[in-house]
């Protein structure tokens, strides 16, 4: 399940590749030009109960993956930002 978003905020669109269970998920940042389409991949794992929603929720202009798990009455969830060029966001 590819999911869209600017997860390092360089106004290029990457996506996230997602997939419930044991599968690796990951994610492509763009490095893509105004003629090819490039992307720098980097492993993610991402724990199998999760669902992935995207938005920016801090307003910091660079997109937030929340990880949301309804296994409670409380949501179990928690934002995360790609917010370099580096693969050191965590993912939890
Ligand atoms: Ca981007
Ligand atoms: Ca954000």
């Amino acid at each position: 399940m590819p999911l869209i978003g600017d997860f390092n905020g360089d106004d290029r669109t990457d996506l996230f590749w997602h997939a419930p269970g044991v599968p690796t998920d990951w994610l492509w940042l763009s490095v893509s030009g105004p003629i090819t389409a490039n992307f720098d991949r980097f492993e993610r794992q991402v724990m199998s109960e999760f669902r992935p929603l995207i938005g920016d929720f801090n307003g910091d202009g660079i997109d937030d993956i929340f990880w949301y798990a309804a296994r409670s009455e409380t949501p179990d969830a928690s934002a995360s930002s790609g917010s370099s060029t580096t693969p050191t966001a965590t993912w939890a």
